[in-house]
């Protein structure tokens, strides 16, 4: 056994972001699935102060937020690596974690994938259509810059899976199940390594949970 521990709950983006990585590396590892809610108490509280998932744990050692743990997996697991070793595709590879960290996510992704399935269909409470309508020109942007820098390449960072493309494509699987997504990624560049990375073992060993598709 690799010492692994990942906690979150399932479903989350960013926790299936860090077990793609796992599955890439062909760690095993131990999922310490939670319900939503519990991420609020004072048990998660104690890994997580912020209250998100995912957390971590490797041998004793404690970490959380999605991008330090993945980065700590490819550091001490380095077959095969994640992160390109030409610096000009490791800066572009970091270039898309940071447009996926402060605008993608929660300027748009998590708006729009939150008011058209997890808030409604899950948690029953009515979709806010003004925040969606608010998060739409921020995808937007998003598509655009982000399909420029894919451009001809095969992944982000190049030839090679990075960081970037799994953080990324966890994000948009979900978000391509709400009419907004869909129309975001048809006919771009986008869509078809989308379609890649949704093929790799890693992505289909992690599915979300049936409930979440259904309900999308
Ligand atoms: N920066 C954090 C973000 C984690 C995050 O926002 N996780 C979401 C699930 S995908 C969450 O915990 N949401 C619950 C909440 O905000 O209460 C990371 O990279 O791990």
């Amino acid at each position: 056994m690799s010492g692994i521990t990942v906690y979150g709950i399932p479903g989350s983006p960013f926790l299936r972001s860090v077990e793609i990585a796992l599955k890439e590396k062909g760690l095993d590892y131990r999922l310490h699935a939670m319900a939503p809610g519990e991420h609020k108490q004072p048990e998660h509280l104690a890994r997580h102060p912020f209250g998100r998932v995912p957390a971590f744990e490797h041998d004793g050692f404690t970490l959380y937020e999605s991008q330090a743990i993945i980065r700590y997996l490819d550091e001490t697991f380095p077959n095969p690596p994640l992160t390109p070793g030409n610096p000009k595709q490791r800066a572009r590879m970091n270039q898309v974690i940071g447009i996926i960290e402060w605008y993608f996510f929660p300027k748009a992704a998590a708006p729009i994938a939150f008011n058209r399935i997890v808030g409604p269909k899950l948690l029953g409470l009515p979709t806010d259509e003004a925040a969606i309508a608010e998060a739409l020109p921020m995808a937007r942007t998003c598509f655009e810059v982000l399909d420029g820098l894919l451009g001809d390449q095969r992944y982000f960072g190049g030839n090679n899976v990075s960081i970037a493309d799994i953080m990324l494509a966890a994000q948009l699987d979900l978000l391509s199940e709400t009419p907004e997504g869909k129309a975001l990624v048809t006919g771009t560049r986008i869509e078809a390594w989308l379609a890649r990375m949704l093929a790799r073992p890693s992505f289909a060993a992690t599915e979300p949970p049936a409930m979440l598709r259904e309900a999308a």
